[in-house]
């Protein structure tokens, strides 16, 4: 990313305060020769709509391409296509007097995807985040994990209860200040996943980082800055992976440096060990080419040889919180991240497993455990990133002898793609996603619509139909405005800025805008916040959304979320231009 970005997106935010456009479109922007539409609600309802270029000269004026209806409520919004505009620039879209800014750019998602992975360096833990990287998001070392305590519920002979272990450096997980293993590992497994398929692309991401001067890609750099904290969170003894380190209760909504309660390490679990083996096993294969590495390769694939077999001995131990807060104490009552189904952990694990050794009985493994159905991979079902390790050897043709056949998975990938693009024409808001009531569960944005993009772009590549590659960016259109919120829900990105993140750090710092790069979790019927003090102001699915800081089920963010939109618009940008 540029040097200067972070400025600019500071001052992006302070002059965006605007209102709610009825035009909507994607505010980051458009590629010359992709699809470009733009939604209207029926405030700017009109016969005709005109795009006028930066001179005030009309480049296009059409009508509306259909009616939309939506599901949920009835509303009938027109659908506007101005795709033929190809020439680069700042346009105006006007709808009844209404006017809309819409940018056409090549590389148009270059600076969302490098934001959206230097957000990671913003949630870094355990260092001090210099001015010079983050500008006014600068902050003081906290949160050092190097006495950190071991819970009752992960106490083992050779580390009894209250044993102080050492656990620094990774990443938040989101608003809050723990550091979850299943999540990292989905986090980082996703990304490095799609390093295997856009290497040259991520290899010249610039991301202005205190590690950009190594020879190591700034992108593997920031990923090596988690998983270095994982590898800690192995107890040496048994091979087991702690599930969390966390503190007992949340932190109140303070900065990190003020921060006073212990930090533990709870139970090990089975998800735990197979998510942290898949992570190590995978990033040994993608960080050996670094001399600088070596040792850290060496120690991550025993270290996941080691977790595997530990899970293999201990294959159904969920993390059940209030199960262990009725064994032990202190109570712990942060995010659970729990899961009490293995079957495609264990086919995760043993897929990175047999990719980074050989070994015959991980192949054995991963074959019996190969998934009927591709399904877009979340937090708590990993079995789309094993998928992925296959299909991605599908996509450059550098397929072991022997592998697995994944005929039946790629027919269902795009069986599944084919219902989603049919979706279109119907949708609200032209997009893939969106049209049923659970599109929009907790975390939506990345869960329910960047991951479908992520799935039409592996279907895209396997196939080379561009229709997956339009309908993958139309999920990009959704998260940057053409939604029912209006929102840009990346923050520090488009005309109508996402403000108010549930986010410690954010809420904290004394900057108006919050860290930049961070997708929002957006739309979500749950509403398991409501009892917070803030009202939503609908309950249509698609509206369930709240840019206030109460809002932990609509407008968290969280490391997870933010994989998805780096993998999502990283991928589009290598192959659109
Ligand atoms: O801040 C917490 C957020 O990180 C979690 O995702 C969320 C759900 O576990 O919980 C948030 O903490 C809230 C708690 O659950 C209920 N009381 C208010 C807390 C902070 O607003
Ligand atoms: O992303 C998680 C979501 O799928 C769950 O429904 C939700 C409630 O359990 O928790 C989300 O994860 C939160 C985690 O527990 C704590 N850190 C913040 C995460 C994002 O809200």
């Amino acid at each position: 990313m540029r040097k200067n970005h972070i400025l600019m997106l500071m001052l992006a935010a302070s002059l965006s305060a605007s209102a709610q456009s009825p035009v909507k479109v994607n505010q980051i922007g458009y590629y010359p020769d992709g699809p470009k539409t733009a939604v209207i609600e029926p405030a700017a309802k009109a016969k005709s709509f005109t795009l006028k270029d930066s001179r005030g000269k009309t480049v296009w004026h059409g009508k509306a391409v259909r009616t939309s209806v939506s599901p949920f409520d009835g509303r009938q919004r027109q659908v506007v296509n101005f795709s033929d505009v190809r020439r680069p620039g700042t346009y105006t879209l006007i709808a009844k007097g209404k006017k809309q800014q819409v940018i056409i750019a090549p590389h148009a998602f270059k600076d969302v995807a490098a934001a959206s992975v230097k957000a990671f360096y913003l949630q870094r833990t355990g260092m001090a985040i210099e001015k010079r990287y983050a500008g006014e998001y600068a902050r003081p070392a906290a949160h050092m994990d190097q006495k950190v305590i071991v819970h009752p519920s992960a106490a083992s002979p050779q580390r009894p209860a209250g044993t102080v272990i050492s656990s620094p450096e990774g990443w938040y997980d989101a608003g809050d200040y723990n550091k979850y293993i299943v999540n990292s590992g989905f986090t980082c497994g996703l990304m490095l996943e799609n390093y295997l398929i856009n290497k040259a692309y991520y290899d010249s991401m610039k991301l202005d980082i205190p590690e950009s001067a190594n020879s190591i890609p700034d992108y593997l750099d920031e990923i090596m800055y988690n998983l270095r904290w994982m590898l800690t969170m192995q107890d040496p003894h048994d091979g087991g992976v702690y599930h969390k380190l966390t503190t007992p209760s949340f932190e109140g909504f303070v900065m990190p440096a003020e921060c006073r309660q212990p930090r533990y390490v709870v139970q090990k679990g089975t998800a735990a060990a197979l998510d942290f083996a898949a992570t190590m096993a995978l990033a040994a294969r993608i960080y050996a080419p670094y001399a600088e590495c070596g040792q850290f390769c060496k120690d991550a694939l025993k270290a996941a040889g080691r977790a595997y077999a530990w899970a293999v001995a201990h294959p159904s131990v969920a993390y059940q919180q209030d199960d262990i807060n009725k064994r032990f104490k202190p109570e712990i009552v942060t995010g659970a991240y729990g899961d009490g189904h293995f079957s495609d952990e264990f086919f995760w694990a043993a897929t990175e497993l047999y990719l980074s050794t050989g070994e015959e009985s991980y192949l054995l493994q991963a074959s019996a455990m190969m998934p009927e159905r591709f399904t877009v991979p979340t937090w708590g079902d990993v079995s789309g990133i094993g998928a992925m390790a296959w299909l991605n050897l599908d996509i450059k043709g550098n397929k072991p002898a022997g592998a697995p056949c994944t005929e039946r998975l790629r027919n269902s990938l795009q069986a599944f793609c084919d219902s989603v693009v049919n979706a279109i024409p119907t949708s609200s808001f032209e997009t893939p996603n969106g049209n049923r009531a659970e599109d929009f569960c907790w975390g939506s944005n990345s869960e329910r619509c960047a991951g479908m993009g992520i799935a039409l772009m592996y279907q895209y590549a396997l196939s080379g139909d561009a229709k997956y590659l339009s309908a993958a960016i139309a999920t990009c259109d959704y998260l940057f405005g053409r939604n029912a919120t209006g929102y840009c829900f990346v923050t520090g990105f488009g005309t109508q800025q996402v403000m108010n993140i549930h986010h410690r750090i954010s809420a904290a710092d004394g900057v108006k805008a919050p860290l930049p790069g961070l997708l929002a979790g957006g739309p979500n019927i749950g509403q398991q916040d409501r009892a917070e003090n803030f009202t939503y102001r609908s309950n249509i699915p698609d509206e369930s959304y709240e840019d206030v800081v109460q809002s932990y089920a609509s407008n968290e963010i969280a490391i997870n979320w933010n994989a998805y939109l780096a993998v999502l618009t990283a991928w589009i940008d290598a192959v659109e231009r």
